[in-house]
């Protein structure tokens, strides 16, 4: 049996490994088997995370599958190639550590964000967003060695954190939000551009995002029905490329599976 990952393509915690393997030059090490979030779910991957839903999930040849994108990115970073990504250093290793256990609120903030559904809370949520972003800027100003990137290069802090910025592509579009030019975002501003650019991290792009979140931004999660459609913004067929791109405006347009491009 190989090495094998369980993933819904779109999804930014199996993107993280998706990075790391690019980094080590190993994308071609591990099977990654494709999941499909719109229909219920093979009994047998239930098995393999002993009953929870979220993916991605690894077989691991001859042991206990792992889950958690966190755990099996450790698991990889450990078992496969030469090339070290994270910090050998156990100081640098922990200031990396102080940035990367921010990913769980700055998800949060941007996921809650994009499935709010109440015109009037939209700026309790941009504020939301924003005081993720400015912690992350001052971990950045007061300790990451970097100019751009926390170290020298691309490396593992950026790994955890890339996929959410293009995730974040959906707030763009549908919420009009992005970090404002001024001099308290500028750090994390030049950090974040420089992650969406890296030639490491381009598994999905801007339209991908924008087409298959549209549920997210009319409020529902994880492939679920929006009230009065018939297919999720996430099915694999009629393929993303030949949908047209969703209305932006969210609270005041509901679109029918016709107009998505779904049917
Ligand atoms: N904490 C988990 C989160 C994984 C997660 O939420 N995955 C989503 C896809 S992006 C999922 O599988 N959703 C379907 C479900 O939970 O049933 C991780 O880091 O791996």
């Amino acid at each position: 049996m190989p090495y094998r990952i369980h993933h819904i393509p779109v999804c930014p915690f199996s993107q993280r490994v998706e990075i790391l393997l690019a980094l080590k030059g190993l994308s071609d090490t591990i099977e990654f088997s494709v999941v499909d979030i719109t229909k219920p779910r093979d009994p047998r991957l239930l098995e393999l995370s002993r009953g929870t839903t979220a993916l991605p999930v690894m077989e691991v040849p001859g042991k206990t599958p792992l889950k958690e994108s966190r755990v099996i990115l450790r698991f990889v970073e450990q078992t496969f190639g030469e090339r070290p990504v994270a910090r050998q250093d156990p100081h640098e290793h922990a200031l990396e550590n102080l940035i990367v256990q921010r990913e769980g609120p700055l998800g949060m903030a941007g996921y809650s964000y994009v499935m709010n559904q109440d015109p009037d809370r939209r700026g309790e949520y941009r504020d939301g967003m924003l005081a993720e972003y400015r912690a992350l800027g001052d971990i950045l100003v007061n300790y990451a060695p970097g100019d751009v990137f926390f170290f020298d290069e691309f490396g593992w802090v950026e790994t955890v954190f890339t996929p959410f910025f293009m995730r974040f592509w959906f707030l763009e579009y549908y919420e009009g939000f992005d970090l404002p030019e001024t001099e308290a975002f500028a750090r994390v501003k030049k950090w974040r551009d420089a992650c969406l650019a890296h030639p490491a991290a381009q598994q999905v792009s801007y339209d991908q995002i924008v087409k298959l979140y549209y549920d997210y931004a009319k409020g529902a999660g994880n492939g679920a029905l929006v009230e009065g459609r018939t297919r999720s913004s996430f099915v694999f067929d009629p393929h993303w490329r030949h949908r047209p791109m969703p209305p932006a405006d969210k609270y005041g347009v509901s679109a029918t599976d016709e107009e998505l491009g779904l049917i």
